[in-house]
């Protein structure tokens, strides 16, 4: 779905060579194509399927979802980097892509995890986050976008067993780096089956959020018409890693093994009185678990709030 089509026809009309060039840089997001990103979760699909129906920590699924990560970030022109760690007597990964240029000194970073849990594949937990970020990513070098702020994505390993590889990467960071880091926005479920539409409670004090990064998270949901709710995720996904640091962070999410309320569903469809992902952690988790509508709204606003937060 594309945000702000009008605009975007608009400026075709006039001529302009790029949106970057004469838009105002939240406006200029572009329409992230959701068949891209079921492509990269059909990847992991497949990934999985090849290496005994997991790509979790310590396991071969894992190594191979990073390599093939990596391989897409370099021939898009990134700056990867394969951080390892052990935990449990395995060693983890995390893969570390930046975007050339910008500002060094104001660092934008998104991240998801990598990791399923062994009891599946993680399409929905967390493909979806994984391969909408990835695809974001692409989609920079595609359009060109020279954002004043330097961009940097993560993804993380070992979230499954708490929060290993992000609390890794931020344990490995001098305090003037961390400094450097001015937001970090998660995304981990972004297509669950009976979705819903909830964005990171920037007042989440245990550990620290940001209201300016809920606020433009929630402004990319309007500007496509979906209402949103607020959640408290507090230590459950790898924000919490950079929150504990102070570090501003937001994230949108789906929703796991809650029910979704009739109040909900009279919100956003679906079923009420089920759960959001039914399939949350069990071998059920393929792609045939992802809501394509859901997914699709999410990367847009990822987008959205990329370009925002750091043109
Ligand atoms: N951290 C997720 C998992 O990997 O199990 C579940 C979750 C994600 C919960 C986001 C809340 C918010
Ligand atoms: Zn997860």
């Amino acid at each position: 779905m594309r945000i702000l089509i009008a605009l975007a026809a608009a400026l075709m009309v006039t001529g302009a060579t790029t949106a970057q060039a004469v838009a105002p840089a939240a406006l200029a997001a572009p329409d992230i194509n959701v068949a891209n990103v079921r492509a990269h979760l059909n990847q992991f699909q497949s990934i999985a399927n090849a290496n005994g129906g997991n790509r979790a920590h310590g396991r071969p699924g894992y190594l191979a979802s990073i390599n093939w990560v990596k391989s897409k970030l370099d021939a898009a022109g990134f700056t990867t980097r394969v951080q390892s760690f052990t935990y449990n007597g395995a060693t983890g990964y995390n893969l570390i892509a930046d975007y050339p240029g910008g500002d060094l000194n104001n660092v934008v970073m998104l991240g998801g995890h990598l990791d399923s849990v062994r009891s599946g594949p993680g399409i929905n937990d967390n493909g979806t986050g994984s391969a909408s970020i990835l695809e974001v990513a692409l989609q920079m070098k595609a359009t060109n976008f020279q954002p004043t702020k330097h961009v940097r994505f993560g993804w993380w390993g070992a979230e499954e067993l708490g929060l290993r590889g992000s609390r890794a990467y931020v344990a490995s960071l001098s305090a003037t780096e961390k400094s450097r880091i001015k937001a970090y926005l998660n995304f981990d479920m972004t297509g669950s089956p009976n979705p819903g539409y909830f964005v990171y409670d920037g007042a989440d004090n245990q550990p620290s959020g940001s209201v300016a990064l809920q606020q433009r998270l929630q402004a990319g949901f309007t500007s496509i018409g979906v209402q949103t709710e607020l959640i408290k995720v507090g230590g459950r996904s790898d924000h919490a890693a950079f929150a504990l640091e102070n570090i501003a962070t937001g994230g949108t999410f789906t929703g796991a093994e809650q029910t979704k309320t009739a109040a909900q569903a009279r919100k956003w469809g679906g079923t009420a009185g089920q759960a959001f992902d039914r399939c949350y952690h069990r071998s059920c988790d393929t792609t045939a678990n992802v809501n394509a509508t859901a997914l699709d709204r999410n990367a847009d606003v990822i987008a959205y709030a990329l370009w925002a937060t750091a043109a």
